[in-house]
C-alpha cells in the first residue's frame, strides 16, 4: 500500500500536476465541536457498536473527582488547545538526540483544536469498532497492534495531506459519523509536539533534560511516562503484566495531557521524512510532506529507552506497520 501511494505522488510530480491543496479545518457552524470554547470535549461511547450516535458534551473544568475510570473506558475526553507559536524539533546537542528530529524552527498553530487527554484505550476502541487487536490486554491500557491504515482506512484515496477523507468503517470514520464531528482524525505531528511541550522547551514536558539517557533508568523521565527501564520489559522480563500501563498513570503536562512521553508510540497524520526535510524557516500550520518513507510516530514507548520519549523524538513506519507499542491519540478542530 505504501508503495502505491508513494508511486502516485511521484507520478503526479513527474507530470507537473499539483496535488490537491492541504485540507483545512471544518468550520461548519453545526459541528458539535463548535461550542468549543469549553475546555473539554466529552464523547459518550457507552452505546457501543450498536449506537446510532455518540452523544457529545462539554466541560469547562475537570470533574471534582478527576478523570475517573469512565473517562478511560465508556467516555472519551479531549482537551482544548489554544493557538500559539513554539519551537519544533531540537538541536543535535540535546541529550538523547538520535537523528530524525526536526531542525529547530518556529511553528505557529493558528487554529484552536482538541486533543485526547489520554491515548485511546482498548475499551474505547472496542466500543467503537467491536474489535480488540491489542497484544497486552487491559480495558484502560492503550489500544496497540494497530496500523495507521487500520485507524483511518487502507486505500490511496485516504492519503493525507492530499485528502482528509477516511474509510467510513474505520475507527475515525465511525466516530465522525456517530458524533457529527467531521474533523476527527489523528493530530498532525506539529500539533502533537505543540500539545506535548505545553510551553516547555526541554527534552521532557516536565521542563527537564535527560541525565542518564543511554542505558537504564532516567530519573527525569520516570515521573512522566512508561518506558523500558521503569517497568516496561526492562525490570521484569517475560512478564505480560509489564509492557504498557493503564493510561494516566504518570504525571500530566501543564495542559493536563497524559502519556505524551512513553507508554505507546502515537501515530500522527504526517508522512515521515528524516531531519533533512526540515529547515529553520518558520512554518504555519504545517501538514507534513506530500509523501515519505512512512507515517510519523511520536513520543516513544514502553519498549524503548527514555531517549525515544523526548518531545522532539520521532520515527517513521510504513502505514501498514503494526506493533504492540504503536497506538494513537485522537484530535479534532475546536471550531473558530
Ligand atoms: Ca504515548
Amino acid at each position: 500500500m505504501k508503495r502505491m501511494i508513494v508511486a502516485t505522488a511521484t507520478l503526479l510530480g513527474t507530470l507537473g500536476i499539483a496535488a490537491a491543496p492541504a485540507p483545512t479545518a471544518n468550520k461548519g457552524a453545526t459541528c458539535p465541536c463548535d461550542s468549543g470554547k469549553s475546555l473539554y470535549l466529552v464523547i459518550d461511547l457507552s452505546g457501543g457498536t450498536n449506537a446510532v450516535s455518540y452523544p457529545v458534551s462539554h466541560l469547562d473544568a475537570m470533574p471534582k473527582d478527576g478523570w475517573t475510570d469512565e473517562y478511560k473506558t465508556s467516555k472519551l475526553v479531549l482537551r482544548r488547545i489554544d493557538p500559539g507559536t513554539f519551537t519544533m524539533g531540537c538541536t543535535i546537542d540535546e541529550a538523547g538526540y538520535n537523528g530524525g528530529e526536526a531542525v529547530p524552527h518556529k511553528v505557529t498553530v493558528t487554529n484552536r483544536f482538541y486533543i485526547g487527554v489520554f491515548e485511546v484505550t482498548q475499551k474505547q476502541y472496542e466500543l467503537v469498532t467491536g474489535t480488540t487487536p491489542s497484544s497486552y490486554k487491559g480495558d484502560m491500557r492503550p489500544v496497540e497492534d494497530i496500523s495507521w491504515n487500520t485507524i483511518r482506512g487502507d486505500s490511496p484515496e485516504f492519503n493525507w495531506p492530499a485528502s482528509n477523507r477516511v474509510d467510513e468503517t474505520s475507527f475515525i470514520g465511525v466516530l465522525r459519523a456517530k458524533t457529527g464531528i467531521k474533523t476527527f482524525d489523528l493530530p498532525t505531528e506539529a500539533r502533537w509536539e505543540y500539545a506535548c511541550r505545553a510551553g516547555t522547551t526541554n527534552a521532557l514536558n516536565n521542563g527537564k533534560e535527560l541525565t542518564n539517557c543511554r542505558s537504564g533508568t532516567d530519573p527525569q523521565a520516570d515521573e512522566v511516562g512508561r518506558y523500558y527501564f521503569n517497568r516496561g520489559d526492562g525490570k521484569k522480563k517475560n512478564s505480560k503484566t509489564n509492557a504498557h500501563e493503564k493510561v494516566g498513570s504518570y504525571k500530566p503536562n501543564a495542559w493536563g495531557l497524559y502519556d505524551m512521553h512513553g507508554n505507546v508510540w502515537e501515530w500522527c497524520l504526517d508522512w515521515y521524512q528524516g531531519r533533512g526535510s526540515f529547515d529553520s524557516k518558520p512554518r504555519t500550520d504545517p501538514v507534513g510532506p506530500r509523501w515519505g518513507s512512512g507515517r510519523v510516530l511520536r513520543g516513544g514507548s514502553w519498549s524503548g529507552g527514555a531517549t525515544d520519549c523526548r518531545s522532539a523524538s520521532r520515527t517513521g513506519i510504513s502505514p501498514t506497520g503494526r506493533h504492540n507499542n504503536y497506538g494513537f491519540r485522537l484530535s479534532c478542530s475546536a471550531g473558530e
